[in-house]
């Protein structure tokens, strides 16, 4: 069984049209999409996933941003998925970005950054069942 990540196309690049472009980066980068769903996520459902900022000076203004148009989850499988995917996406600040990344070509600034990727193998499980049943992912 190969490791999994968890992914959020976010509203920003939902809402510009790039989603799209964002599936041939995670298809190129040979990840297999093992789950993904459209959905605009309520308050409620974006202060439970972004807990760990909610003391954060930018909590308000990502729970606002989060929620202001349909999102696309992922649930992604590769080997040493969650690095693997942190290395596709680049730095949170797309100014930090390395070259050829999805937040590098596709971000507009540090909140609105177009993807999301787990942090640990730990938080990927956690968030790949935040968002999915089993009945929705494939399993191989
Ligand atoms: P990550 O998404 O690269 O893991 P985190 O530090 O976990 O970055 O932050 C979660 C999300 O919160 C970021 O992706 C971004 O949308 C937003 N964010 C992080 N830092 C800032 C900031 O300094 N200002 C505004 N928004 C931020
Ligand atoms: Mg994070």
């Amino acid at each position: 069984m190969k490791d999994k990540t968890f992914a959020i196309i976010k509203p920003d690049a939902v809402n510009k049209g790039y989603t799209g472009k964002i599936y041939d980066r995670i298809l190129k980068a040979d990840f297999n999409i093992i789950g993904a769903k459209l959905l605009h996520m309520t308050p409620k459902i974006a202060k439970e996933f972004y807990s760990v900022h909610k003391e954060k000076p930018f909590f308000n203004d990502l729970i606002h941003f989060m929620t202001s148009g349909p999102s696309m989850v992922l649930a992604l499988q590769k080997e040493n998925a969650v690095q693997s995917w942190r290395n596709t996406i680049g730095a949170t600040n797309p100014e930090k970005a390395a070259k050829d990344t999805i937040r590098k070509d596709f971000a507009s600034n540090v909140q609105e950054n177009a993807v999301h990727g787990s942090d640990s193998d730990e938080n990927a499980q956690k968030e790949i069942a935040f968002f999915f049943i089993d009945s929705e992912l494939l399993s191989n």
